[in-house]
């Protein structure tokens, strides 16, 4: 990608822009718009392109049958934060021990210092912004929601944020525009706790009668627009979102920010919410397939990536916007509401045939959808290379020209534009704390405490006593535990595994799952 360092430099040096009278736009640069859009626990078998028939994806396919699909791309965790982290610095998650699934009121863990994928863009000219779900931490240790809430994104390198705090489950269940929560009353002032209800406020486990959704576990706290959350609120009435308009108040931003920062390269990051719980498609999506409300929310998020297209098309953008299409971690049916997503689920397989699912060191944990998309610049094809949403910033940072590099992001644009099919050699995988090794074909997964299936969400988590070793081209379903059988395939794994780890990777208690 020389040609693009060069015509950047170029410019930078001012020699293309003294010469030319056309104004620098990011296409003369080198610099194309990049957009990530990101979902919530979609996982590998829920896209058409990926095997999908009972959920249409008619956008994703699109995106993935004219550009790379990847059948071996990885979310860096298999859950939400430590993804979102890893994908946001270039770092893996269990390097930060506040990197895991986090409560509405945690501090921001991304260091305000360090690099990370919007600043390293913003340094090399880019606009920068995020819409939708951030789940990285807000504040520096007690946030008045009252007030300008920051640290937050606009201190990690992206100059416009309308997000959500946390996720759909947990409260505030407010959008917030740059560190201020959005139509917020100064006379209805929001209180915020993990720990303690408010008096006289209604919750899940108190006031059933006031539920619109069930909760099944977890989920039984106060009580927002007839769903029960996570956590504690008061007031802040008017600001409150109205849930099954959360995808269309969210595409609309991604789109005015879009048609805002056409005219220079812009990088948007969009984060959808669907299809994490609690499931709330809008009545237009109501029965679009047979499946439950899973499956409806899967499809109105298609739905809202067709638009987002539309957007980019009547803007001129497509030859000039690289999309990226992925999701931080793997399915799951039932994350604690009756939304009967796990009894219609049919024949459905949101695992794509992987075993385990979010929370899991299986693979569908962590090998998710992921598709890369340029018109014009990205020939069709699919990509068997491994390649994880960790290496996006130092990729990315080769495309615009920047030298800079994230701790365990590799370098990897030619993989990502399918001009190259060396992906990594190793990749570490993390769930819940804990970590495996995938190298070559191999999975290697230590063995951990801890229960093998988690009762509530139906998962397998990968716990063993013993070491699991799977050959993932012969056995892609983690079927035949080689450990035994080929020690010395094991041996080799474990020794690279405490290379890259350390040796300090814990028999880990499952803390967050019961
Ligand atoms: C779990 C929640 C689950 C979901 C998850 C975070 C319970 C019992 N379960 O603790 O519903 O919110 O956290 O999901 O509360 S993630 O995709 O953001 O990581
Ligand atoms: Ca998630």
């Amino acid at each position: 990608m020389k040609i693009y360092r060069v015509l950047f430099l170029l410019l930078a040096t001012g020699i293309i822009a003294s010469c030319t009278s056309s104004p620098k736009t990011g296409e003369q640069a080198g610099m194309p718009n990049i957009v990530i859009i990101y979902a919530d626990d979609l996982g590998y078998g829920d896209v058409g392109a990926y095997g999908a028939t009972e959920i249409k994806t008619p956008n994703m396919d699109r995106l993935a049958n004219e550009g790379i699909r990847f059948t071996n791309g990885y979310a860096s965790s298999a859950t939400c934060s430590p993804s979102r982290y890893a994908q946001r610095t270039g770092v893996y998650p269990w390097r930060n021990k506040n990197a895991k699934i986090l409560p509405g009121t945690a501090p921001l863990i991304i260091d305000t210092e360090k690099l990370t994928l919007p600043k390293m863009l913003k340094a090399a000219g880019y606009q920068t912004g995020i819409v939708g779900k951030w789940h990285l931490g807000l504040g520096d240790g007690v946030v008045d929601w009252n007030q300008h809430i920051s640290p937050g994104p606009n201190e990690v390198g992206f100059e416009d944020a309308f997000i959500m705090a946390a996720t759909q489950d947990r409260v505030p269940t407010v959008y917030i525009k740059n560190g201020y929560v959005v139509g917020l009353d100064p006379n209805d002032p929001i209180e915020i706790s993990y720990q303690k209800n408010f008096p006289g406020e209604a919750t899940g486990m108190d006031n059933p009668e006031l539920l619109k959704l069930k909760w099944h576990h977890g989920h039984y706290n106060s009580i927002v627009n007839g769903i029960s959350r996570i956590g504690y609120m008061k007031g802040g009435e008017a600001a409150k979102w109205v849930d099954e308009n959360m995808a269309d108040t969210f595409l609309v931003k991604a789109q005015d920010y879009i048609i805002t920062h056409k005219d220079e390269p812009f990088f948007l990051y969009y984060a959808l919410q669907q299809p994490h719980v609690p499931r709330t498609p809008h009545a237009r999506f109501v029965g679009a397939t047979d499946l439950g409300a899973r499956g409806d929310v899967i499809v109105e998020a298609d739905w809202c990536i067709g638009e987002l297209l539309l957007t980019l098309e009547s803007e001129g953008l497509m030859e000039n916007t690289l999309i990226i299409l992925t999701s931080d971690n793997g399915p799951v049916l039932n994350d604690g509401y009756y939304d009967e997503s796990d009894t219609r689920v049919g024949t459905h397989k949101q695992t794509g045939g992987l075993r385990g699912g979010k929370y899991s060191l299986f693979e569908a944990g962590t090998r998710v959808p992921f598709i890369s998309y340029w018109k014009g610049q990205i020939e069709a094809g699919v990509s068997n290379a491994v390649i994880s949403q960790v290496d996006l910033l130092s990729s990315l940072a080769t495309l615009v020209g920047s030298e800079s590099r994230g701790q365990d992001s590799e370098e990897m644009l030619d993989v990502l534009l399918g001009r190259g099919q060396q992906g990594r050699t190793e990749l570490i995988l993390e769930a819940t704390s804990r970590t495996a090794l995938r190298s070559g074909d191999w999975i290697m997964i230590p063995p951990y405490a801890g229960r093998a299936l988690a009762a509530q969400v139906k998962i397998e988590l990968g716990n063993s006593d013993e070491y699991q070793l799977y050959n993932l081209k012969e056995d892609r379903g983690e079927q035949n535990n080689l450990a035994t059988s080929n020690p010395e395939k094991l041996e080799e794994m474990i020794a690279t595994f405490e290379e890259i780890r350390g040796s300090d990777y814990g028999q880990i208690q499952q803390l967050e799952l019961k």
